[in-house]
């Protein structure tokens, strides 16, 4: 292997020829999917990195540049994309979230599963050869250990979208094994950022919370004031994506979906950090059926395994966090008041 490793390095530098993967995100058009997707424009180049939806929604990907409709749940329908792009990577980002999924059961079983199979079939049958497929800490459950939750522990989650993101796991360690799919994952806890909206997720207060605040200078919580919850800001989010899909393969010890960490935090305590900016700011609470499935979910994440195998590490902290997002949220209401 080294040996190979040498020649293949020494061809690159004699040829000046880099690898560049051809990445194909799905669900582009969502949160995560749409950061991430600038993201490897900058890594890659604009020309690498074909983002698809289901629709023409997110106007700022669609014009971003390669940009195709694709159904996650057509198994033609991504192949023909990948064939049309060369692409050898694919990033799976769409699914149906907590809430929305206790809404839509079967939906969410089907978009969830349907599109993961496809991706992992695309991968056996030698059309890609990359996955990165988020997981969540929605696969854990009320028998799970609250605080400093491990990598491996029991996990009875009591979610549709949770029951998906767990036999996912256990799909993806056995394409890993058994067909030697390259498929990568991390178990997101609630992510936080300013540029799209998430949805149909039991963590969108975090984020619903700071648009409130800087509109209405109020909010009405649908959990209760001391649910504390794993989150992390957008930007550490996308860090740990890109580390964890350059990892050289050997460093990949878990194929499953790793824990993934940066800070915990409850609906006062953050209204706490937003009224040191915004001191006239009022939180009220009014728990809805979303406060179950908050119930059943960890306060706090043990990543080390991340942290150790490709060297993870997070950077914003509650009161960093905050202060970015009220910052760039309110030039964005200024410049949207200013271009009406
Ligand atoms: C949700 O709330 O459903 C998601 C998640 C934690 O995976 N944000």
């Amino acid at each position: 292997m080294f040996y190979v490793l040498l020649i293949l390095a020494i061809f690159e530098q004699r040829f000046n020829i880099t690898y560049m993967p051809k990445i194909l995100i799905i669900g582009a058009g969502g949160q995560i999917g749409s950061e991430l997707t600038f993201k490897l424009k900058d890594i890659h180049g604009s020309e690498n990195v074909v983002a698809t939806d289901i629709n023409f929604n997110n106007l700022d990907i669609v014009n971003s540049g390669l940009f195709e409709i694709v159904d996650a749940e057509d198994y033609n329908s991504i192949r023909t994309c990948v064939e049309k792009h060369d692409v050898d990577t694919i990033y799976l980002m769409a699914a149906m979230l907590s809430a929305t999924g206790e809404k839509y059961p079967m939906k969410a079983w089907d978009l969830n599963m349907n599109s993961l199979f496809h991706v992992l079939n695309l991968a056996k049958e030698g059309f890609i050869k990359h996955i990165f497929w988020p997981s969540s800490i929605a696969v854990f459950g009320p028998s799970t250990p609250t605080v400093g939750t491990p990598q491996h522990t029991t996990m009875e989650p009591t979610t549709v979208y949770g029951i998906t993101k767990q036999v996912g796991e256990r799909w993806c360690e056995y394409y890993h094994k058994k067909y030697g799919v390259d498929v990568r994952s991390l178990r997101y806890p609630g992510i936080i950022s300013w540029k799209t909206m998430p949805g149909g997720g039991t963590t969108d207060y975090a984020v619903e919370i700071y648009h409130k605040a800087i509109l209405e200078e109020h909010y009405t919580c649908f959990l209760s004031e001391n649910t504390e919850l794993p989150m992390m800001f957008m930007e550490d989010a996308i860090h740990a994506t890109v580390n964890l899909m350059q990892a050289s393969s050997e460093d990949i010890k878990i194929r499953s979906s790793y824990n993934l960490a940066a800070i915990s935090f409850t609906p006062k305590e953050i209204s706490e950090a937003i009224k040191t900016h915004i001191p006239n700011f009022k939180i009220t609470y009014q728990p809805d059926f979303r406060q179950d499935i908050a119930d059943s979910w960890p306060k706090s994440i043990d990543d080390s395994s991340a942290r150790t195998d490709w060297n993870w590490n997070h950077e914003f902290n509650l009161e960093k966090m905050t202060a970015e997002m009220i910052t760039q949220l309110r030039h964005k209401y200024l410049d949207s008041q200013i271009n009406s």
